[in-house]
């Protein structure tokens, strides 16, 4: 069967709308990046795919899969987690990509395709100045900051990343960063010369459609950590911990593939061609998104950074939509945030809906969120504070609060997180003339005092010591069989984290140091799987196993076992139901 007159006409139809598309979208001069963003998106050229057998020769593999469509294939990088970044040999409309990948993926070499799509900052600038930071303790819109201060300033031990345009040294943040990476492969999107380097400040954004450089990764680093009490321009929410910035987004929007590297490399994971980070975060600040549900690409990369131990705060996006049509914001496993005003309603342009996990200020109307910025209107010029609007203003406000639970206590996982941050969460005020409630914008906002309080108050329950076996000391390297929950710690202090194969009982491995200036160890629950489970198969492939034997498919703590004899399918179909839905599965073998 040829797929070829298929392709064809997708590819056809694609050629017919730039033109008319490019007469719609003349917004030039319209100083907004998503307006300026709009007309750079309406192509796609770049794929994300997966083979099936990790053993090939991905380049050949790739290019034999464009030749029997008829299509030029060509592998850009390798990716973390396994995928490959690869062109296609001309653009197709956004809207047919998805037909596209559809028919690549109907090649049996091939596991799964994505269009490798653009994300873009979120936020609104504005510039309508008040000389106030309301959205940090105004009784009816602010997140009750000063009374979290009374509990925590932060601590060193947590590192926060700002996934992000990267990050200016601004007189009020050089303090506080630490070395991140610029994940930026697209020297044209790049605009500091060349592809991806160990040097994540922004040199601008700007030259989208004429529009000026944004320092959008700047600002939202202002909200997590500008310097505090020190007499001069802006508060931080966190006064203490580490920022990490991690560039993605360049000029027009950043690359999926770029974002889903920069999120776990931030997180400790090894990322290919990319020396390893010395400071892993526990907290990823994701002010961006993009149209679409969550892609298998996203979730993957947030299941792998969350299964390490990271919390990851996402922007619910500007749209006025709901949010389970932006991505990352509708993944499984993220903190999605939606945005509130001065007076304590919705946002008008803040998305909303099921997705949404909890609300903060990102400002509307004249009231915007005060943070650090910089005078350059391409490159870099003098220190600044400006006022901007949106969901990516109100992320960082979670984010900030995230790591102040975390320096109080880093042993809280990310569900724990969550969970906490809405059982302490500020109800919606009513007759805003924009109501936010709880079926549209999360359990309420965000409030610092009371979610701190409540940690101090009553920590996170621990396992009893029964459940847990010593399974290395500190500084010893350790192997457990198949994927396990271990713990790294001691006391009533511990970072728990799923690990593959083998691991080092260090700081460095588990992120942190979960007890300062105590001897720790590591012990394996007593209550994860058996021992001896083996991947045999990924999702989507065929797999045999000699006479009868148990296979388990899923990911995670979600499992169907089945017994099976001789070949089976590693898919819903064949296990009778998705044991968890929105994941990459896999299939297991006992023993
Ligand atoms: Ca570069
Ligand atoms: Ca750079
Ligand atoms: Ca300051």
């Amino acid at each position: 069967m040829s797929l070829r007159p298929n392709l064809a006409l997708a590819l056809a139809l694609s050629c017919v709308l730039p033109a008319a598309h490019a007469g719609v979208n003349v917004a030039a001069g319209t100083p907004t990046t998503a307006n300026a963003a709009a007309a750079s998106d309406d192509t796609v050229d770049r794929f994300i795919v997966r083979l099936r057998d990790s053993r090939a020769d991905a380049r050949l593999s790739i290019a034999a899969v464009g030749a029997t469509f008829g299509e030029r294939l060509e592998i850009v990088r390798a990716m973390s987690g396994g995928a490959h970044v690869a062109r296609l040999g001309r653009r197709v409309m956004k809207r047919d990509a998805h037909d596209v990948a559809r028919l690549l993926r109907s090649d049996p070499r091939v596991l799964s395709v994505e269009p490798d799509e653009l994300m873009h900052p979120l936020f609104v600038p504005n510039d309508t100045m008040y000389a106030q930071q309301w959205h940090y303790y105004e009784p009816t819109g602010g997140i009750n900051l000063p009374g979290a201060w009374d509990i925590s300033t932060g601590s060193a031990a947590i590192t926060i990343a700002v996934v992000d345009t990267g990050v200016l040294p601004h007189a009020e943040l050089l303090g506080r960063l630490v070395a991140g990476y610029d994940f930026i492969g697209d020297a044209s999107k790049a605009n500091d010369g060349d592809g991806r380097d160990g040097n994540a400040a922004d040199p601008g954004d700007y030259g989208c459609d004429g529009a000026n450089s944004s320092w959008h990764g700047t600002h939202v680093a202002g909200t997590i950590g500008a310097a505090s009490n020190n007499g001069a321009g802006v508060t931080g929410i966190n006064w203490v911990s580490r920022i990490q910035p991690i560039r993605v987004l360049g000029r027009c929007g950043g690359y999926t593939s770029d974002i889903v590297d920069g999120m776990r490399w931030a997180a400790g994971i090894a990322v290919p061609g990319v020396p390893a980070n010395p400071t892993p975060a526990r907290v990823e600040n994701l002010s961006l998104g993009g149209n679409g549900a969550c892609s298998n690409t996203f979730q993957s990369a947030i299941n792998d950074v969350v299964a390490r131990g990271t919390v990851v705060v996402v922007a619910a996006g500007n749209s006025n939509t709901d949010a389970g049509n932006t991505q990352p914001a509708s993944c499984n496993g993220v903190i999605a945030v939606a945005a509130t005003t001065r007076n304590g309603g919705r946002a008008g342009y803040s998305n909303y809906g099921a997705k949404v996990a909890i609300a903060a200020p990102g400002g509307g109307g004249n009231d915007g969120i005060l943070s650090t910025l910089n005078t350059g209107a391409t490159t870099p010029g003098a220190d600044s504070y400006a006022w901007f609007q949106g969901t990516s203003m109100a992320t960082p406000h979670v984010a900030g609060v995230v790591s102040l639970m975390l320096s109080v206590n880093p042993a809280l996982t990310a569900a724990d997180v969550l969970a906490r941050l809405r059982q302490s969460a500020r109800a919606f005020p009513s007759g805003t003339g924009s109501d936010c409630t709880t079926a549209i914008c999360g359990a309420g906002i965000v409030d610092a005092a009371a979610t701190l309080a409540a940690l101090v108050a009553a920590p996170a329950p621990t396992p009893p010591p029964s459940g847990w076996t010593r399974i290395a000391g500190e500084g010893q390297g350790f192997t457990v069989s198949g994927t396990q929950t271990v713990r790294y710690g001691s006391g009533s202090s511990w970072i728990t984290m799923s690990v593959a194969g083998s691991g080092s009982c260090s700081n460095a491995f588990f992120g942190n140091d979960p007890i300062y200036g105590v001897v720790k160890e590591c012990q394996v629950s007593g209550s994860a799987p058996a021992p001896g489970w083996t991947v045999i198969a990924d999702e989507g492939q065929a797999f045999n196993v000699s006479g009868t034997q148990t296979v388990r498919y899923g990911s995670g703590s979600s499992w169907i076992t089945m017994s099976v004899a001789g070949s089976g399918s590693c898919s819903n179909a064949f296990f009778g139901s998705d044991p968890f839905y929105g994941v990459v599965k896999r299939c297991e073998i006992a023993g």
